[in-house]
């Protein structure tokens, strides 16, 4: 792990001072801008994040971090000019070229290039969160190159650029740049310039505009795109043409409203309000921001794990969608997370042929999946330099029951139980299927399922692993709930998930992750480093294997996915036995851990971990931020927040809420989407106050449901 200090001293969270010649109105519109010119944006530090500095390593760090994205489409947040260690990359969901392990998200026409000679040496960059925005400003010059983009939440696939600089200094150059990858064609149409990028079958294509202007010395460019893309044919570049047009005419500035406004209408049915916590605040706000990011165009959504903002695993789609992002997004976009389960569905198809070629029934979807719903994951990687077997595509299967409880969840949170009884009952059904063909059942009648590896990768091939038999368990008993009472199939699934092994040792409270793993060395991970460490780098791959150092929670995702399928009270002893083993080797570790600190009552410990999390990527901890953002990490940041720190969960229909404040935390307020209704909770140590848009059954603690219609105070009897 890299040394956070050194980095955060290349960042700043201060205020700098900005030109404030403009008038400021709420939500930072600005007004008075002069035509053509670059407007101003306000520079409130609650929603602004902020990156100054000249050190080249950290910018392939803040070009990830200002990814902008919408509709589907995003554009990494590099700066205009050439410069060098620069990854500029546009990048839509779904998109995806090459075959089998070699799948990747294919790389589209570019719009942010422009000449800037001589290029800023030094400059300012904000992401205003507030208003969906990314500005940058030249430091120490009288008639600085300033710049500001967006990518259009109203208008899917429409981004816009204007730019300024002293005269001589900026040149527009073409609107449209080739990526380097794909079959390009260029050409023009009805007046505009467009560019196209295909491979194999899918393809992005680009049509923009763009015009020069001068105001007294300062020469300016506006420039405005439109993307369209097809992953299954080579797309027209005319299909963009009626989207940049509309645009054009509307002009940047009222594009510009138009996104605050948009940005705007987000914040007020989404956010979270920590006033004694500002760092955490604009943290989660930022996590939120790239959250609503990658919700795309289309009735299906593929996550990758580094969404659209680099090529980090080749924008393959992993658990980190369904465990992680998806909860989040059901309810921050629950069309998103709708979306993310139809991804899964239509790849029903390839999961059940991959359940047939191994001899088993139903359907087994691949660890990492990209546009066939294929296995992609490679077959072989490094660590530390030195070649490795990668055997999560061949044994990390647990997928298979995330992605029906993902299904579960969705439907569950979204109050759309519907969707679980219809488009989404098939892959529930197949997935129990596939698990009632998996387990071997023994002579004393217990079933077993062997050869996995669960979500602590450091032990491979390893037998009755906890979390995917439980997993296994829940996904059964869900399919059994789905079917008739009198279903002879149903029955069978409910009795194999009563003799399913868990683990479960109740003289201690604690589940074994594997069988065997209790008779490992007892390390832990004092002594050895402070996580989050990657502790297979530290120790070896075969040494850590024979420990019990884990890199991230594994029985305890059971207790966060799953809890009614945990073992009452069996919480705390697994937290405080597999806390310690814990190296956090991987980001999707310290969110979820805080999470379940926090339900478990010990907000502080909880708070602790959440800091690693809030700024796991704006600091770059594991070192590879520059190839993507952990969208998992934001997914668990969410779900901390909400479901930990807030305590809010939906069972049965009622939205249950149990919060559990850090002291130094004197109120948190959050507001999200929920059974339906958009939900307000203003939480202090004495009360939680509701509102809502509607009528809304609410539970706090272990208290007695009640209805709440507009508003409510619910007095916390602590
Ligand atoms: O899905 C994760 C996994 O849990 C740990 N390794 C990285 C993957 C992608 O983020």
């Amino acid at each position: 792990m890299d040394d956070p200090d050194r980095r955060r001293r290349d960042r700043t969270f201060e205020a700098v001072a900005f030109d404030r010649c403009a008038t400021e109105m709420p939500h930072g519109v600005p007004h008075g801008a002069r035509d053509g010119r670059v407007p101003r944006v306000d520079d409130d530090p609650a929603w602004t994040i902020r990156e100054t500095g000249t050190d080249p390593s950290r910018h392939r760090v803040t070009e990830t971090l200002f990814t902008l994205g919408a509709g589907g489409f995003a554009t990494r947040g590099s700066v205009e000019e050439d410069a060098p260690g620069s990854v500029p990359l546009v990048l839509a969901e779904g998109i995806y070229t090459g075959t089998g392990s070699g799948q990747h998200l294919l790389p589209g026409p570019q719009w942010t290039g422009l000449v800037l000679r001589p290029p800023p040496e030094e400059d300012l960059r904000v992401l205003d969160l507030r208003a969906g925005v990314l500005v940058r400003e030249e430091i120490g010059h009288t008639c600085p190159v300033r710049t500001l983009r967006f990518a259009c939440v109203s208008r899917p696939g429409v981004v816009a650029m204007r730019a300024e600089a002293g005269a001589g200094r900026l040149r527009a150059g073409p609107a449209l740049r080739s990526p380097s990858e794909g079959q390009v064609t260029e050409g023009r149409l009805d007046g505009h310039t467009w560019s196209r990028a295909t491979a194999d079958h899918a393809g992005m294509a680009a049509v923009a505009t763009q015009r020069t202007g001068r105001d007294g010395e300062v020469r300016t460019l506006e420039r405005i795109v439109a993307y369209t893309a097809d992953p299954a044919r080579r797309p027209v570049p005319r299909d963009a043409v009626a989207a940049l047009e509309a645009a054009r005419e509307l002009g940047f500035d009222r594009l510009l409203a138009e996104q605050r406004a948009a940005w705007a209408a987000r914040w007020e049915a989404v956010d979270v309000r920590i006033p004694d916590d500002p760092q955490a605040q604009l943290a989660v706000r930022f996590a939120l921001f790239h959250l609503w990011s990658v919700a795309g165009r289309g009735e299906e959504l593929a996550v990758g794990a580094r969404g659209l903002s680099g090529g980090g695993y080749a924008g393959h789609v992993f658990w980190d969608a369904d465990v992680f992002v998806l909860p989040a997004l059901a309810s921050v976009h629950p069309a998103a997370a709708r979306a993310m389960v139809v991804y899964r569905i239509r790849r029903l198809a390839a999961a059940r042929a991959r359940a047939a070629a191994l001899g088993l029934s139903g359907a087994r979807f691949p660890w990492e999946s990209a546009a066939t719903g294929e296995e992609v994951t490679p077959a072989r990687g490094c660590l530390g330099g030195e070649p490795l077997a990668i055997l999560t595509g061949r044994m990390e299967e647990h997928i298979t029951a995330d992605v029906a409880w993902a299904a579960a969840h969705y439907a569950r949170w979204s109050g759309d139980g519907a969707f679980l009884a219809g488009p989404a009952r098939p892959l529930v059904i197949e997935t129990a299927r596939y698990w009632a063909s998996r387990c071997r059942v023994d002579g004393e009648g217990r079933a077993h399922i062997g050869e996995v590896i669960g979500p602590d990768e450091y032990h491979e091939a390893v037998t009755d692993n906890a979390f995917t038999n439980v997993m296994a368990r829940w996904n059964l008993r869900q399919a059994a709930d789905l079917v008739a009472p009198d279903c002879e199939e149903g029955r069978r699934w409910r009795a194999l998930a009563d003799r399913l092994v868990d683990g479960y040792d109740p003289t201690s409270g604690r589940y074994e992750q594997f069988a065997g793993y209790f008779r490992l060395e007892p390390l832990t991970m004092e002594g050895i480093a402070v996580p989050p460490v990657a502790a297979d780098l530290l120790l070896g791959h075969e040494r850590l294997a024979a420990t019990q150092i884990i890199k991230q929670p594994d029985v305890l995702m059971l207790h966060h996915l799953v809890p009614e399928e945990a073992e009452e009270g069996s919480l705390e002893a697994n937290l405080d036995f597999y806390g310690p083993r814990t190296a956090h080797g991987s980001s999707l570790s310290p969110a979820i851990t805080a999470c379940l600190l926090a339900r478990a009552g010990r907000p502080e410990e909880a708070l602790d971990l959440l800091r690693t999390a809030l700024v796991l990527d704006l600091d770059d901890l594991t070192g590879t931020t520059a190839t993507g953002l952990h969208m998992a990490t934001f997914g668990g940041v969410w779900q901390a927040l909400l479901t930990g720190f807030a305590g809010a969960r939906v069972r049965g229909g009622i939205l249950c809420v149990d919060p559990r404040l850090p002291a130094s935390w004197g109120s948190l307020g959050v507001r999200f989407l929920c059974l339906g209704r958009r939900v307000r909770l203003d939480i202090t140590p004495e009360a939680v106050d509701v509102r809502t848009d509607g009528a809304l059954r609410v539970r706090l603690g272990a208290g007695d449901p009640r209805e709440v219609i507009g508003s409510a105070r619910l007095p916390l009897g602590r």
